[in-house]
C-alpha cells in the first residue's frame, strides 16, 4: 500500500462524509481509462464488533470525460430509472459530498475528479470457458438495453462527443497521422495502411445511421463482459456497471463491443497474435443471450448489421488505440512503451479473423433471431 495514495483516498473519503477509520485499499486494474480502488474502512456491525466495510472509489480521467456535472447527471438518471423499474434488483448507489451545504456526486481536485459508490460483492470475468456465463452476460446486456428502451434519450448529455462515430474516429486518426506529432507513424505504417484500406466497411454502421437507416437507442457503449457483476455462488448476473458512456447509440455497438472483448481467443492487448481471433462458440453463446432479450425489438437493418458491427467496433477501437499511440498516449492508460501499438495490432488481427468468419457470424445471428421471434 502506497502511503501517498492511501492519504489521498482517506481525504476523498472524508469529503464524501465517510467517518470510519481507514483500513486499506487495493487498486482494481481492469479499466483502461479511469483509476478504480476498493477502499476498506473499519466499521461497527451494530453489536460493537469491528467489520470491514468496503467502498469503490474512482478517479475519473478528465482528459476523456470533460464535464463531471453532465456525466454524473446521466448516471443518476439512468440508475434512478432502473431502480424504479426493477426495485428488487441490486443497483449502483453513489455517495454525495457535503461541502458548505452543497451536495454533489463528485469531488473536483486539481484537474481530475473523484466519486464513490457502494461496493457490491461479486465476481467478474474477462474471459470465460463456461459458455453459460457468457450467455448470461448477453442476457444482462440485452436486459439492460430493454430496461432503458422507455428512457427518454433527450435527458442524456453526450459525455464523450462522437464516441462511437467511426467516421469521425477515422478523421481524427488521419489528421493526427498527417501531423505525426511524436514522429511515430513510421513504426505503425502497416497498421495505419490496413485500417485505411477497410475504412468504408468499418464505417458502414455510422454511414447507415447518417443516412437515417439505423436508429438510436439508449445504449451502454462499453460492453466488456467484466462490466457485468455476477453472484459468487449462483453465477447469475447481478448488475451492469460502468455507466459513464450510457448515451444514445446503435445497438450494434453494444453487441459488437461485447463480442470484440469476450469472444477473442486472446487478451485485447496480446503481443503474440497468432491465436487472436473470434471463438465462434463464445460468439454464439453471447448472441443467444443478448438476442433472447432483444430479438423482438430489432429492425431488419439492425439484424443485418449485427455481425458487421463486431468488425466495425474492432476497427474503430484499433483507430483509437493507434491515434493515441501517435499523439503520445494521452487517453488510454499504458503499462509499457508501445502498449497502444500492441493493442492496435491485436485489434487488427481480430478484425482480420472477423472478416474470415463473417458468414458464420451472420448465420449464427439469423438462427438466434429465428429462435427468439
Ligand atoms: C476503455 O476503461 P474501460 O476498460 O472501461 C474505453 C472503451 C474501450 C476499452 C478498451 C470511456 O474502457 O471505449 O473499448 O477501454 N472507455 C472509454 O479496453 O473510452
Ligand atoms: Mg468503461
Amino acid at each position: 500500500m502506497d502511503e501517498t495514495t492511501a492519504r489521498k483516498l482517506l481525504q476523498v473519503g472524508q469529503a464524501f462524509r465517510i467517518r470510519d477509520p481507514f483500513f486499506s485499499y487495493e487498486e482494481i486494474l481492469n479499466g483502461n481509462v479511469n483509476h478504480t480502488y476498493k477502499v476498506n474502512y473499519v466499521s461497527d456491525d451494530g453489536t460493537g464488533m469491528a467489520v470491514i466495510k468496503p467502498y469503490l472509489v474512482q478517479k475519473i480521467n478528465s482528459y476523456a470525460f470533460r464535464n463531471p456535472d453532465q456525466l454524473m447527471s446521466n448516471i443518476e438518471k439512468v440508475t434512478e430509472h432502473l431502480r424504479k423499474k426493477w426495485p428488487e434488483k441490486t443497483c449502483m448507489h453513489f455517495h454525495h459530498t457535503d461541502i458548505g451545504g452543497e451536495r454533489k456526486m463528485y469531488m473536483i481536485e486539481g484537474d481530475s475528479f473523484w466519486r464513490i459508490y457502494n461496493y457490491i460483492p461479486a465476481v467478474t470475468f474477462d474471459k470465460c470457458e463456461d459458455l453459460s456465463i457468457i450467455r448470461s452476460a448477453g442476457v444482462a446486456f440485452g436486459d439492460f438495453q430493454m430496461g432503458l428502451s422507455d428512457f427518454d434519450a433527450a435527458q442524456l448529455f453526450e459525455t464523450i462527443p462522437d464516441f462511437h462515430n467511426t467516421r469521425k474516429r477515422y478523421e481524427t486518426l488521419i489528421r493526427d497521422a498527417e501531423q505525426d506529432p511524436e514522429g511515430r507513424l513510421s513504426e505503425a505504417r502497416e497498421e495505419y495502411d490496413f485500417l485505411l484500406s477497410v475504412e468504408d466497411m468499418a464505417c458502414q454502421l455510422s454511414d447507415l445511421y447518417s443516412a437515417g437507416k439505423l436508429g438510436l437507442r439508449v445504449t451502454h457503449n462499453d460492453t466488456k463482459i467484466n462490466n457485468v457483476l455476477f453472484n459468487k455462488e449462483t453465477l447469475s448476473p447481478i448488475v451492469v456497471i460502468d455507466l459513464d458512456t450510457v448515451m444514445p447509440g446503435l445497438i450494434g455497438n453494444d453487441f459488437g463491443d461485447a463480442i470484440r472483448f469476450a469472444a477473442n481467443f486472446t487478451e485485447e492487448d496480446a503481443e503474440d497474435t497468432t491465436r487472436t481471433g473470434v471463438d465462434l462458440n463464445v460468439f454464439w453463446a453471447f448472441a443467444d443471450g443478448f438476442l433472447s432479450q432483444t430479438a423482438g425489438t430489432l429492425t431488419e437493418t439492425e439484424i443485418d448489421t449485427l455481425a458487421l458491427s463486431c468488425f466495425a467496433i474492432t476497427c474503430e477501437l484499433a483507430t483509437r488505440f493507434l491515434d493515441d499511440f501517435l499523439i503520445g498516449d494521452k487517453y488510454f492508460k499504458i503499462k509499457r512503451d508501445g502498449h497502444n501499438l500492441i493493442r492496435t495490432r491485436c485489434q487488427i488481427a481480430l478484425a482480420k479473423d472477423m472478416l474470415r468468419k463473417m458468414g458464420a457470424m451472420e448465420g449464427i445471428v439469423k438462427s438466434c433471431i429465428q429462435k427468439y421471434r
